[in-house]
């Protein structure tokens, strides 16, 4: 058996480890809560980025070597990235991979001869599968890459590129079912518009939701039992995507009946692309029961577009496993939709970058754990709305009240009081004290 990285799999050394290929705090049998690290943290490898993706930026040709030792856009090298692929999940002790369809073969001009090879190579997927805990945690198709999708899939203007996005969606959803995929993502790369000058927002909006539908209806037709995602992002490569954050996509399944198959697929770089938190899109999705994954990478907010870095900001991760945490746990995964800079590009960088994303979001979970276990940030939430517990509060929430019963209260107490202090500067110096002690 070819081994592709000369690099032996990477064990849990503790922080005081000087050793670049071992994990310092990602310990995956470790209990946090009750639970292990590794059920708390499904950790996913994105096939895009890690395998396909060699540097190539618009300015600029690839960097690294993907070919791992075969001639690329051939079934060979379709072949031998499963086989680096799992080599690699094996070593990082990696459980899960998510996929698009044109990340597996390369594409024919002719669908048919497309979906042959999309069955040969995930025949060799799934016999690899055998003996080994690697899982698909979700597949989706690639509706933006070809020139066809240029006014996007479900939104294009062109009937015929929409039947393209259907099949593809159809063999996409072939594919993960085949797999035991957990869940199927939507990211609507180019489902929005340049200008609304050449643009029928409505129409759009509803082929999208229509293309959606089918795809509910044929994946729970061939057993497909988990989630639908949405994956928001706001731009890039579309001025304006249409799932542009997590409220709006909510708002979109809600509105077309489409809420009871679909969660999110909350993405790091696009929650603060469009302006929020990382933190901010998880809570709108858990808060709504639609946190249903997760794709971990982190942004730079100094330049405005999907860097797509491993996480190695603590405060963001311990923030999103908070959310995780308080959600109860999901049922998706943490899919590193990550690739490294483009000067780190040996092979030892590719396990580096997962080392950071893992050990990052290992200390996130421990730190959240202890925000929750230390119980002082809950509490002073808590006490912040205690007004509403007994009262003319307490009435409020029971809708006993109307305008014009408030309305005489407000006028009982005449000057109001202020509102308890928000202490926002004792909260982060308790956020600091927990993460650093
Ligand atoms: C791009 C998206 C993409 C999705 C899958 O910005 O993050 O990689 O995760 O299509
Ligand atoms: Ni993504
Ligand atoms: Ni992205």
């Amino acid at each position: 058996m070819t081994e592709y990285f000369n690099i032996k799999k990477v064990e849990y050394e503790g922080p005081q480890s000087k050793n670049d290929f071992a994990f310092k705090f990602y310990n995956p049998d470790q209990l946090v809560l009750g639970k292990k690290m590794k059920e708390h943290l499904p950790f996913a490898m994105a096939w895009w980025h890690n395998l396909c993706n060699a540097g190539k930026d618009i300015f600029g040709d690839e960097t690294a070597d993907k070919a791992f030792g075969a001639e690329k856009k051939t079934m060979d090298h379709a072949k031998v990235k499963v086989d680096a692929g799992f080599e690699m999940m094996e070593k990082l002790s990696i459980e899960y991979f998510c996929f698009h369809d044109v990340d597996l073969v390369p594409e024919a001009d002719d669908i048919k001869e497309t979906n042959k090879r999309l069955d040969e190579i995930s025949d060799y997927m799934l016999e690899k599968m055998k003996g080994t805990n690697i899982k698909c945690l979700w597949g989706t198709a690639n509706l933006f890459g070809h020139p066809k999708y240029m006014n996007g899939a479900g939104s294009s203007n062109f009937a015929d590129v929409f039947c393209f996005a259907a099949a593809q969606i159809k063999k996409a959803l072939d594919l993960t079912v085949k797999l035991g995929g957990r869940g199927y993502v939507f990211w609507g790369g180019r489902e929005g518009y340049e200008t609304l000058l050449n643009t029928d927002m409505k129409f759009e909006l509803d082929n999208i939701a229509n293309l959606m539908r089918m795809a509910v209806e044929y994946g729970r037709k061939i057993g497909f039992k988990g989630d639908f995602y949405i994956e928001p992002k706001p731009k890039e490569p579309m001025k304006h995507q249409y799932d542009y954050d997590a409220a709006t996509a909510i708002g979109f399944l809600k509105q077309y009946g489409l809420d009871k198959d679909f969660k999110l697929n909350i993405e790091a770089n696009h929650a603060t692309l469009a302006g929020h938190t990382f933190q901010h899109d998880l809570r709108v999705a858990a808060i709504n029961g639609m946190l249903g994954s997760i794709d971990a990478n982190q942004g730079d907010t100094l330049l405005g577009w999907d860097t797509d870095q491993f996480p190695s900001n603590v405060y963001e991760t311990t923030l999103c496993m908070y959310e995780v945490l308080k959600a109860g746990g999901f049922n998706g995964g943490l899919n590193f939709d990550a690739k490294d800079r483009r000067p780190s590009y040996t092979d030892e960088d590719m396990f580096l970058g997962y080392i950071l994303g893992m050990d990052a979001f290992a200390l996130g979970l421990l730190n959240a754990a202890k925000i929750i276990a230390d119980g002082r940030i809950d509490a002073f939430i808590e006490e912040r709305y205690k007004s509403f517990q007994s009262g003319i509060g307490a009435e409020i929430i029971s809708k006993k009240v109307t305008l014009e019963s408030l309305s005489a209260y407000a006028e009982k107490l005449g000057a109001p009081e202020l509102p308890g202090s928000g202490r926002q500067e004792k909260l982060e110096s308790i956020l600091n004290t927990l993460l650093f002690q």
